[in-house]
């Protein structure tokens, strides 16, 4: 068999899940939301890595009908959370693929009327390339989202072209700093600057700021200075399975 037949399989068989990365507001205190990671559980090889079959369902299309699956599971498992009384903003990734079909847009609609689940409960991470590539019927789809009260949040911010037109056209809800400028917080000059410029700019602009990958107390008190909202990382959390992160719920509201 084929990757690409494997992973047809594995989705039929069930063998994808998700695991919930934590992101917390910049003084550890509350747990603001987390971001829904696809992982695929192979019988034989083993756990493989989304940067492994993610390209590949691109290419081959297989990331339509993963995605509507990420959806779904995503929304139920929010809905479960806001219904136990812990409510938990989940964010999604979506490919330019997904934004480029037609009926995504009442494909959202539907998942979450499905599971009963508040707009604002649901966020979309859409990368800054996916923005760049500006096909119609994504802008369509993005603008609708928005209007709907559905999160948006601008993913890998500061590795592509980073358009200033385009943020001020969709105007995310968030900008998620790439892991690639915070890495080497805070010694390195240029990083410090360019995080801090972001992090200026989303406030004038009146959108929260995210910092991806921090992994030392060191980063997140640059961060903090520097007036950053969020952070996503293994400092305060590795993705985790959602009995996990239930359990993290329970103490950190
Ligand atoms: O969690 P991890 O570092 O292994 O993820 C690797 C990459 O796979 C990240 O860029 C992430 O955005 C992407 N990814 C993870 N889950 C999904 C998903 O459900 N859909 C899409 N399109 N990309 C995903
Ligand atoms: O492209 P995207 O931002 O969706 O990718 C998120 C990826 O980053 C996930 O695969 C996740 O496992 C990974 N990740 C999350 N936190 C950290 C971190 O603190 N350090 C590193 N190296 N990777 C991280
Ligand atoms: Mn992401
Ligand atoms: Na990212």
């Amino acid at each position: 068999l084929t990757l690409e037949n494997h992973l047809r399989q594995a989705l039929e068989r069930q063998q994808l899940h998700l695991v919930y990365q934590p992101q917390f507001a910049i003084d550890r205190r509350r747990l603001v939301g987390c971001e829904a990671l696809l992982r695929w559980q192979h019988p034989e090889q083993g756990l493989i890595s989304p940067a492994r079959f993610i390209p590949l369902a691109e290419e081959t299309g297989l990331i339509v009908e993963i995605g509507r699956w990420v959806l779904d599971e995503a929304c139920r498992q929010a809905a479960a959370w806001l219904a136990a009384g812990t409510p938990l903003r989940v964010a999604v990734n979506v490919s330019a693929r997904q934004l480029g079909q037609p009926d995504w847009l009442a494909e959202v609609e539907a998942a979450l009327a499905r599971h009963r689940l508040p707009s604002c409960w649901l966020e979309l991470e859409v990368t800054e390339s996916t923005l760049m590539e500006d096909a119609e019927q994504a802008v369509r789809h993005l603008q609708a989202f928005k209007e709907r009260g559905i999160h948006l949040a601008v993913d890998d911010f500061g590795t592509g072209y980073s358009s200033l037109t385009y943020l001020k056209r969709f105007s995310p809800d968030l900008i998620k700093i790439d892991r690639a400028f915070v890495m080497n917080l805070p010694h390195n000059r240029d990083d410090a600057a360019i995080v801090s410029a972001i992090v200026q700019l989303a406030e004038a602009l009146g959108m929260q700021t995210l910092a991806e990958g921090v992994e030392s107390e060191e980063q997140l008190d640059f961060l903090a200075q520097a007036g950053c909202d969020v952070v996503q990382g293994y400092l305060t959390g590795r993705p985790q399975n959602a009995a996990e992160l239930t359990a993290l719920l329970a103490t950190s509201r």
